[in-house]
């Protein structure tokens, strides 16, 4: 009964410790790229945000998609050679996809306009030239 009762609570606690451990690995990545916490979802038919940005599975662990590997490269900090980069190869910099349409985003600053894409997907996702480059996303 005791357990019954505090389910709330314990779900509570356990989605607040998977937040902490999600999300690039660490949250602190998240506010170190513009938009972080607001990277869209570009699976089909799944919506809601992608929430570790650097990695190929939205929750985060296993492998790092472009982007992360290419956030790594750039001593996990976002410089103007990392927005002026397209790591997934879709066409669009990664500035563009994540709101800071002129590379000129620091840490702490409102992001100049809202993400319009995945900067480590290349989408749409069911483009052809997207099929081998996302070989390794999952969108469970
Ligand atoms: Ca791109």
């Amino acid at each position: 009964m005791a357990i019954q009762r505090n389910l709330p609570k314990m779900a509570l606690a356990i989605i607040a410790v998977a937040n902490v451990y999600t999300g690039f690995g660490h949250p602190g990545y998240r506010l170190k790229i513009p938009n972080g916490i607001n990277v869209p979802n570009p699976c089909t038919n799944v919506g809601g945000l992608w929430n570790a940005v650097g990695h190929n599975v939205e929750i985060g662990g296993g492998t790092l998609n472009p982007f992360g590997k290419d956030f790594v490269e750039a001593g996990e900090s976002w410089t103007q050679t990392l927005c002026s980069m397209d790591s997934d190869n879709d066409g669009r910099i990664n500035g563009f996809e994540l709101g800071d349409f002129n590379c000129s985003w620091f840490e702490g600053q409102p992001p100049m306009g809202d993400a319009t894409g995945h900067p480590g997907i290349c989408e749409p996702m069911d483009d052809p030239k997207c099929i081998e480059m996302n070989k390794d996303v999952s969108c469970r």
